[in-house]
């Protein structure tokens, strides 16, 4: 999944930025009030650590121990850095602020369905260009040293407001998707579980419905799919457990269905089997003897 839909434009404008603040704190030291430098520590520590977080917890497959480990250290060296031209209470403000946003931003990164995850990503990124903006703003004010011209000239605004718009736009085919997909999110697997009721309108909405199968460590729900002979249907595996699954269907031909999910994922795959009764299991070793089977019948 990578980072979502920040593009290589926008890492190198928050990287400009990034730098301009810790240029501007460096060369000023000694001109700061130890206030000033609380604050920009604490706003930059925490901020770095919240985006930080929010990208490792969302790209990092290994579990929330690694992305919190790795949102922390990035908040706490953003913090601990900002900090280091003051006081020691500077350091310690920012080094403790950027721990704390970089957990919070693990936390969350880890959370996030993935679906979702470049949206938050995108706010995260423009909630940070904006306070560092902000932070600027509040150095040279400060400093009472007056800003560059590019700041001054109203250009830069627009192109602010233009690269918001741009990845706005991103935005909304993301939310597009997510309309499409909004069966998803609906369990629909419980009535695939009822068989004698179902009524024939019932059986028609399997049309556009999607299956859904919830992996956890170590069961599927439901352990029984029934479907209809023919007609394809969009099977989704959802990994609500802490581990890494997958799905698979196998018969003397080979591999009829296979769908793998990282924790707190999905997947999808439209299949169409012939009539019969297939066993699933999951082929990560040790889960299928530890009950991650079910069968999905096609009659
Ligand atoms: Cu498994």
């Amino acid at each position: 999944m990578g980072i979502g839909t920040i593009t290589f434009l926008e890492i190198s404008f928050a990287a400009i930025i990034i730098l301009w603040i810790i240029k501007t704190v460096f060369t000023n030291r000694g001109k700061l009030t130890t206030g000033a430098g609380m604050m920009t520590a604490m706003s930059f520590g925490m901020m770095i650590g919240l985006v930080g977080g929010v990208i490792i917890g969302v790209s990092n497959p290994q579990g929330i121990l690694y992305s919190t480990i790795i949102g922390v250290t990035i908040g706490l060296v953003g913090g601990f850095i900002t900090g280091l031209p003051f006081t020691i209470m500077a350091v310690l403000d920012g080094s403790l602020s950027g721990m704390m946003g970089g957990m919070m931003g693990a936390m969350l990164g880890e959370m996030i369905l993935s679906k979702h995850a470049p949206i938050l990503i995108n706010y995260m990124f423009w909630m940070f260009i904006c306070f560092s903006l902000i932070l600027i703003y509040f150095l040279y004010d400060v400093l009472t040293i007056k800003l560059p011209l590019i700041i001054r000239n109203p250009l830069l605004l627009v192109t602010v407001f233009a690269l918001f718009f741009y990845t706005f736009e991103q935005l909304n085919i993301g939310s597009e998707e997510i309309k499409n997909n909004k069966g998803v999110a609906s369990p629909h697997s419980a009535h695939e579980l009822g068989t004698g009721s179902l009524s024939p309108q019932l059986d028609s909405s399997k049309l556009d419905m999607p299956t859904v199968v919830i992996a956890t460590d170590f069961s599927y729900s439901p352990a029984t799919i029934r479907v209809d002979e023919g007609i394809p249907f969009l099977l989704v595996l959802k990994n609500n457990g802490g581990i890494e699954h997958d799905l698979e269907i196998t018969n003397s031909q080979g591999v009829l269905v296979h769908l793998h999910v990282q924790p707190g994922e999905e997947t999808k795959e439209n299949i169409s089997l012939p009539r019969g009764t297939y066993q699933y299991v999951c082929t990560v070793p040790g889960h299928k003897e530890s009950g991650m089977v079910g069968s999905m019948i096609v009659s």
